[in-house]
């Protein structure tokens, strides 16, 4: 049976494990879950992931949520060195996607919900949540960019899932207008990720025409 991958191709979440299962040939079954028609929070989706969020994974009885978890699965399953080539790397890899939950990718989604979310929704957003989601990215963005200013990818010297799990956020960025371009070589890697990494790019493509549709289906000026 194929492994089941439940999202909206406009979602960045998403993007991290089809990006993943596309470097690690790894076929799925894509199930199109519509975020903005409120079909994550079916009762038939609740049953799969009681939070309402996608992607959510089946892989026979073993169901899955969060996109880190499910690549962490899949890259298991196969033995992919996306996990880090030694145990030393794996520990790091593990370190920034850990990193990259708590302290980096929360702002950029705070920032998608007051500047997308909510006027989608017919509301105003919060420019003071903006205010402190930016303050975060600007203090985070500032190591990050120390990070990667003699380095090609986060750990070692290839891509690895904490690659993924960090430029998640540029899925977004140019609708939600994050202040990534105050960093030099952050903006470089996520470049470098986008031309030497074809599945990158080719869910970007996705990705940016399933958003730029529904934004202007209901006409949102952003
Ligand atoms: N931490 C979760 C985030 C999941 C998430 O926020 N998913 C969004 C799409 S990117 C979603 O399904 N939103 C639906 C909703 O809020 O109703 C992960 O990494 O998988």
């Amino acid at each position: 049976m194929s492994i089941k991958i439940y999202g909206d191709p406009g979602s960045g979440s998403l993007r991290r494990v089809t990006t993943a299962a596309a470097i690690m040939g790894i076929t799925i079954e894509r199930v199109n879950i519509d975020l903005f028609k409120g079909e994550s929070h079916t009762p038939e989706f609740l049953a799969l992931n009681p939070h309402g969020l996608t992607p959510v994974m089946v892989d026979e009885d073993v169901v899955l949520y969060e996109a880190s978890a499910i690549n962490l699965y899949l890259a298991e399953k196969v033995g992919s060195d996306l996990l880090g080539a030694s145990a030393h790397e794996r520990h790091e890899v593990l370190q920034w996607m850990f990193w990259s939950g708590e302290q980096w990718r929360v702002f950029s989604t705070l920032t998608f919900n007051e500047r997308i979310v909510k006027p989608f929704m017919g509301q105003t957003g919060d420019a003071s949540i903006i205010d402190l989601a930016f303050a975060n990215i600007r203090a985070a963005g500032a190591v990050l960019d120390r990070h990667l200013a003699q380095r090609r990818f986060i750990v070692g010297d290839r891509l690895t899932l904490a690659d993924i799990d960090i430029a998640a956020p540029f899925s977004q960025s140019a609708r939600t207008k994050v202040p990534f371009d105050e960093f030099p070589h952050l903006m470089a890697w996520q470049q470098r990720l986008l031309d030497t990494v074809p599945a990158w790019a080719e869910t970007k493509r996705e990705l940016d025409g399933r958003m730029d549709a529904a934004i202007a289906a209901v006409g949102l000026k952003l």
